[in-house]
């Protein structure tokens, strides 16, 4: 799964053309690079971004989910929120992937009806205040419960076993130690049936084990998505596709 993140450029003038027209190439570009899917976001989720409202939302990503999908991409919608979600779906995504793991009211029925794959991920929290102080008596077990629920209250909304991924959600709140031990019970959290996956790709626990900023961590990235499918992950969601391919490659065949 490659990123594509649709944001304003503040250094453009361009305005909304611009935006769109550049990430409909990045999307266009990670295609050729190998991505199996591409996952469009127009909110950030950093550790303590602010909430974009749902027009705006909406106008940033609806051009690109259209284009790239017209393109034959399979497009996931990266959104917390379900008008979003529906919108996203009519123009043409096959995959909404929700970081909040369709807990807002109204998430679960805009995928069910639609018949589209999803990513319930695992957060604690909300992006405001996540990293702030993230507790677990024991992260593994309590992240494992968490998206076992998800996956069943899918089900029962609708939404067929077939199309469950799951996601641990490194970085949600969690410290870096708490990441190490989810990254290490992959195996125990693909037992379960459902697909998993991971996004690791430039995240701050890959800056602090190599001490690089995030334009940097391409290296650390790959390493960390290519233990993540050793360790069971079916999807790897991450900013650089062509490495990523590569090294995943290099591994089946020598493995
Ligand atoms: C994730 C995501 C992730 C899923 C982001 C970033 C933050 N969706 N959206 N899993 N992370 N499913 O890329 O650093 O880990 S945004």
């Amino acid at each position: 799964m490659g990123i594509v993140n649709v944001t304003p450029d503040s250094f453009s003038d361009g305005g909304r053309f611009l935006d769109a027209s550049d990430a409909i190439a990045q999307g266009l570009r990670l295609r050729e690079e190998g991505a199996d899917l591409v996952d469009v976001g127009g909110e950030s989720t950093r550790p303590g971004a602010a909430a974009v409202p749902v027009e705006e939302e909406l106008r940033r990503v609806l051009p690109v989910v259209e284009a790239l999908a017209k393109e034959g991409i399979a497009v996931s919608i990266d959104t917390m929120k379900p008008e979003v979600m529906r919108r996203a779906i009519d123009a043409g995504c096959a995959v909404v992937n929700d970081v909040y793991g369709f807990r807002a009211e109204g998430a679960m029925e805009a995928v069910a009806r639609a018949g589209v794959g999803v990513v319930a991920m695992h957060m604690q929290g909300t992006p405001g205040t996540m990293q702030k102080e993230p507790r677990y008596d024991d992260v593994v077990a309590e992240v494992t419960q968490f998206l076992l629920e998800r996956a069943h209250a899918l089900e029962a909304a609708g939404v067929a076993r077939a199309r469950i991924v799951l996601d641990p959600g490194f970085g949600f709140g969690k410290t870096v130690d708490h990441n190490k031990q989810l990254f290490r019970a992959l195996p125990q959290l693909a037992s379960h049936g459902y697909p998993v996956l991971a996004g690791v790709s430039r995240k701050k626990m890959i800056g602090d084990f190599t001490g690089r900023p995030a334009a940097e961590r391409t290296a650390g990235s790959v390493a960390a998505a290519l233990l993540a499918v050793q360790n069971g992950a079916s999807i790897v969601r991450v900013h650089d596709v062509k490495e990523t391919v590569d090294a995943i490659n290099v591994w089946m065949e020598l493995k």
